[in-house]
């Protein structure tokens, strides 16, 4: 994997989950160890993510993002890429859009993340779904999960059983690609595999085999080595096929019996991502 393009300046805005491996927790590490330098804006700080782990302690603030959106335009900083994640409410899809207006030469990535296994995460209200479309429009790549792809789209969610042939999946992130101009669409079940399939400006359908295993922040993962990789230079489909590589080592790494309320065992996999950091 080669890289033409030296390591970017990237504003992170998703949650801060103290326990359970997701969000900036795994997104930060990860980017780093690619080279980049990382600038994490979080928008809500929770003791854990909302996904079995009981009520998390939070600390939200409607004035903290639009406060330090403010404070980095006075100083000049310019990103390169502005990639945002999870939001705790519809109201901070607009500290999004906002950083969005200062930066607009910045490289937008949005994930939409707010729902899985055919659900709205139990702890956002159904007008995330609005508020993320928004966002998906104004942004260059998004990264949504099979769910997510049916909740942006409004269509109902298939059977968990359904499954998807290359024509099917093909069609489905066809229909997503007038938002933005490229996507790509995860954790689609095809027979013993797992699919990540593209659209837009590159079309692909990548497949790896299926582990039955599911936890949370695979997802931020995904999205965060993509972003890490595609700012190298590399082509959305290698990026993409290089994210589900490492988030497969990651869940073979985790020990079957850990409680997988506490994420994937990532650590010790980054070092398999150092070597994109020359
Ligand atoms: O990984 C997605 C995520 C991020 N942040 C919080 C979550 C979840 C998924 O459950 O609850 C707070």
């Amino acid at each position: 994997m080669q890289h033409s393009q030296p390591p970017k300046k990237i504003l992170c805005i998703h949650d801060l989950s103290g326990v359970g491996r997701c969000s900036l927790a795994v997104i930060a590490p990860v980017l780093s160890t690619i080279g980049h330098q990382v600038i994490c804006l979080p928008t809500a700080v929770l003791s854990s993510h909302t996904g079995g782990l009981g009520t998390p302690a939070r600390m939200d603030s409607d004035t903290y993002g639009f406060a330090t959106l403010e404070h980095y335009a006075q100083i000049g900083i310019d990103f390169d890429c502005i990639f945002s994640g999870y939001m705790a409410s519809p109201v901070q899809t607009q500290l999004v859009q906002q950083a969005f207006r200062l930066w607009p030469n910045a490289y937008k990535v949005v994930d939409p993340a707010m729902g899985d296994n055919g659900k709205l995460y139990g702890s956002l209200p159904t007008d995330i779904v609005p508020a993320m479309l928004e966002l998906c429009r104004q942004a260059d790549l998004i990264l949504p999960n099979l769910t997510e792809a049916h909740l942006l789209l409004g269509l109902a969610q298939p059977a968990p059983a359904f499954d998807w042939t290359n024509e099917t999946a093909q069609a489905l992130a066809n229909q997503l690609a007038p938002l933005c101009p490229s996507l790509v669409i995860t954790g689609v079940p095809m027979g013993k595999y797992l699919a990540s399939v593209g659209a837009g400006k590159e079309q692909f359908i990548l497949k790896k085999l299926l582990l039955p295993r599911s936890y949370p922040g695979t997802g931020d993962l995904f999205a965060a080595v993509v972003t890490g990789l595609l700012l190298r230079g590399n082509a959305l489909s290698a990026a993409a096929d290089a994210a589900a590589a490492f988030v497969s080592d990651c869940i073979l790494a985790t020990p079957p019996d850990a409680d997988p309320r506490f994420g994937v065992w990532f650590e010790p996999q980054l070092k398999k991502l150092i070597v994109h950091a020359q």
